[in-house]
């Protein structure tokens, strides 16, 4: 079965995915192991693995090259964050092609114009293509794809550019009618209220794709209850525990001038060959060497 119909699937039978964010084949590994529907391929995370702000300075090779080497490393059907697709139509035409090669499930482009800034930084410039031109760039998405399970979600950041729930459902239809088979839209305020109203005003066909990271009120429970939402992003979590781990970690050296005060707050040797399927080595050195 392809990644994408598992996520159709998956959608099916619980009504809800549950996609966590990751920025490496370690970090989708262990969200598959916790037990999330999906991987998020972040670019946010992505991004912030590399020290950078997530401001469209990562290359579609660095983003695509990652979501490859995640996929091979996962079994949960992966959505590419593709930011605005690259440029224009033209580019997303290629980046469709690419990512469905690299074994990602769906990718989501949003309506920003390139280069974008980060939705939820405080007062960032959020400039939004018109309507038309993102039209052109869903319907070259769907287009470009081989298999029509292969998911195009266009994510509106009307709410995050502050132009009020009329645009963004506007935009939202718009992008149904150009052949998203999602819509995505994402919110920066710290309750859930926008993006309920939204999703309560909503009279389209296709289904919602939510990132509460603001809102985390908005439990998956409550998600479900609308009947209209059918993926929800956990979209930076990753990167934030692993952030405060380390930090953690690190800090505890220094304080004690060595290691031995910190037991098990961190993963064994032995967890890390496990992850890193070590038993595998030594079964395939008995038969082979
Ligand atoms: C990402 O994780 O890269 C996202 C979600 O697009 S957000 O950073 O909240 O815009
Ligand atoms: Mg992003």
């Amino acid at each position: 079965m392809s990644k994408a119909k598992q996520l159709r699937e998956t959608i099916a039978r619980r009504g809800l995915a549950r996609v966590m964010a990751a920025h490496s084949p370690l970090s989708a590994r262990l969200a598959e192991e916790a037990g999330f529907d999906g991987i998020w391929a972040s670019g946010f995370e992505l991004s912030a693995l590399y020290g950078l702000p997530d401001v469209s300075l990562i290359s579609m090779t660095q983003h695509l090259d990652m979501t490859r080497a995640m996929a091979a490393q996962t079994c949960l059907p992966i959505i590419a964050d593709i930011d605005t697709g690259f440029g224009n139509a033209i580019n997303v035409i290629h980046a469709v092609k690419e990512y469905e090669r690299a074994g990602a499930a769906g990718v989501v482009i949003e309506d920003k114009s390139f280069p974008k800034v980060t939705s939820l930084v405080e007062g960032g410039r959020q400039d939004l293509v018109p309507i038309k031109e993102f039209q052109g760039k869903i319907a070259a998405a769907i287009e470009s794809r081989t298999s029509s399970d292969f998911l195009i979600i266009a994510r509106t950041e009307a709410l995050i550019a502050g132009l009020g729930e009329a645009e963004a459902l506007a935009r939202a239809l718009a992008y149904e009618e150009a052949g998203a088979d999602m819509i995505l839209v994402h919110s920066k305020q710290d309750t859930p209220a926008e993006i309920e109203s939204f999703v309560r005003n909503w009279q389209g066909k296709a289904p919602i794709v939510i990132v509460p990271t603001s809102y985390p009120e908005m439990t998956e429970e409550g998600a479900l209850a609308f009947g209209k939402i059918q993926v929800l992003i956990y979209g930076n979590h990753a990167i934030r525990a692993s952030i405060q781990a380390m930090q953690d970690s690190f800090a505890n050296i220094i304080e004690h001038g060595g290691a031995h005060e910190l037991g098990n707050d961190i993963a064994s040797v032995k967890e890390v060959f496990r992850l890193q399927k070590m038993d595998q080595i030594k079964e395939n050195e008995d038969r082979y060497l």
